[in-house]
């Protein structure tokens, strides 16, 4: 089996979420918005695909790298293909992200898994079928009972927990919201959060993620105090030394690194470190499963745990695959969206979770997206 095109697909859909100056998403009017789908072919006519913002599938990166590096090529032999597009990074003028590699890979696995007729989680090794899901919320708001206060939240969390969640993650109040950042209304949300759930409810914290030093030590002692599960990107996650510096002065979890550059090179210095107590890796983040699986094993082997960062079916699949690491991260969540609504190119939520707050892996070969093809092909900008 040989590949023999690599194809975008740019469609609208409806969206009800938009960015800030600073790139955290908010709830928004109904609005079209533009995203893509790659999808690799081969000479026997299998297809795989991954879905992506425009901007990371844009045709010089698929011209110029992707389409020299897979065409007339084996998609079994992923490593190869993988080491062959992460070799262009260093003399590709910067251009070709980790995220770019990501969708190229995710198709390899999900045209995989459609010719061979078996989900990847399988493929891969599966070690459960089902995975409990942390509510993640949005960035903090100054939208009236939206996120813009600590009693927003404490009602917002009130409400994940009656649809089934059970843990919840708080992510505060960032630029360009105008009182942020504040590591005191922080605390001030955490502390409402706790008094609504209750003593024993595991809850996170991903709080704005350039605090000093001495914020970030200030803030981790007051969360320790509320019994806190993990703390989260509260500093730039360049300065390591800072992470190793606040875990020797924290006694509970630090997670990380999740937007660091270097992939698992960079966990493994971190592990090494002592720059957090739990790891993370997400496949947007690293480059796509077979990176991720790298930094899951190599926690492993380091006797830690790690997090997966961020939803999706490449998420989920990592979560599926996994012995050490709790959750899947569902969102992310605001009182003003519906999460649980499928979207239009897809014919069944990727998540979808139980009153139980657990999230089934779904049935579909390949990567598991139920995906709308009408839908994408009526729609085609
Ligand atoms: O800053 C943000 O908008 C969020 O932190 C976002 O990046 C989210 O994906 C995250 O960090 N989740 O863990
Ligand atoms: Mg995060």
């Amino acid at each position: 089996m040989k590949i023999t095109d690599i194809k975008v697909r740019s469609f609208s859909h409806m969206s009800r979420q938009n960015n800030d100056s600073d790139g955290h998403s908010h709830p928004c009017d109904p609005r079209q918005v533009r995203q893509s789908m790659l999808t690799i072919v081969t000479d026997d006519g299998t297809e795989g695909h991954c879905f992506a913002p425009s901007e990371v599938v844009r045709p010089h990166l698929i011209n110029g790298f992707a389409r020299d590096v897979l065409l007339g090529e084996d998609p079994y032999d992923r490593e190869k293909l993988w080491q062959g597009l992460a070799h262009w990074q260093r003399g590709g003028n910067g251009q070709l992200s980790d995220r770019t590699l990501a969708v190229v890979e995710l198709a390899l696995w999900d045209l995989t898994g459609r010719k061979l007729g078996i989900l990847v989680y399988k493929l891969i090794g599966a070690y459960r079928n089902k995975v409990l899901a942390y509510g993640s919320t949005m960035c903090g708001d100054e939208v009236f009972g939206g996120l813009s206060s600590p009693e927003d939240y404490a009602r917002y969390a009130e409400v994940l927990v009656k649809r089934g969640y059970k843990a919840i993650k708080l992510h505060t109040w960032m630029k360009p919201v105008s009182f942020a950042p504040d590591p005191r209304m922080d605390v001030k949300a955490c502390a409402a959060v706790r008094v609504a759930v209750g003593a024993d409810f595991p809850l996170m914290l991903d709080a704005y993620h350039g605090y000093s030093r001495s914020k970030a030590l200030w803030l981790g002692l007051e969360l320790q105090k509320l019994g806190y599960t993990w703390f989260e990107e509260m500093m730039n996650e360049a300065s390591m030394s800072s992470y190793v510096w606040l875990a020797e002065n924290l006694t509970m979890p630090i997670i990380g690194p999740e937007t660091a550059d270097g992939k698992f090179h960079t966990c493994a210095e971190w592990i090494k470190s002592g720059a957090c107590d739990i790891t993370r890796t997400g496949v947007r983040d690293i480059g796509g499963i077979g990176p991720s699986m790298k930094i899951i094993h190599l926690a492993g082997a380091s006797g830690m745990n790690c997090e997966v960062h961020g939803s999706g079916p490449g998420n989920l699949t990592l979560c599926a695959a996994q012995k050490n690491g709790t959750w899947v991260e569902r969102g992310l969540l605001h009182p003003f969206i519906e999460y649980d609504e499928v979207p239009e190119y897809l014919n069944a939520q990727a998540d979808a979770m139980d009153a139980d707050g657990y999230v089934h892996m779904p049935q579909i070969p390949g990567l598991g997206d139920d995906i709308n093809f009408d839908y994408i092909d009526n729609n085609l900008v």
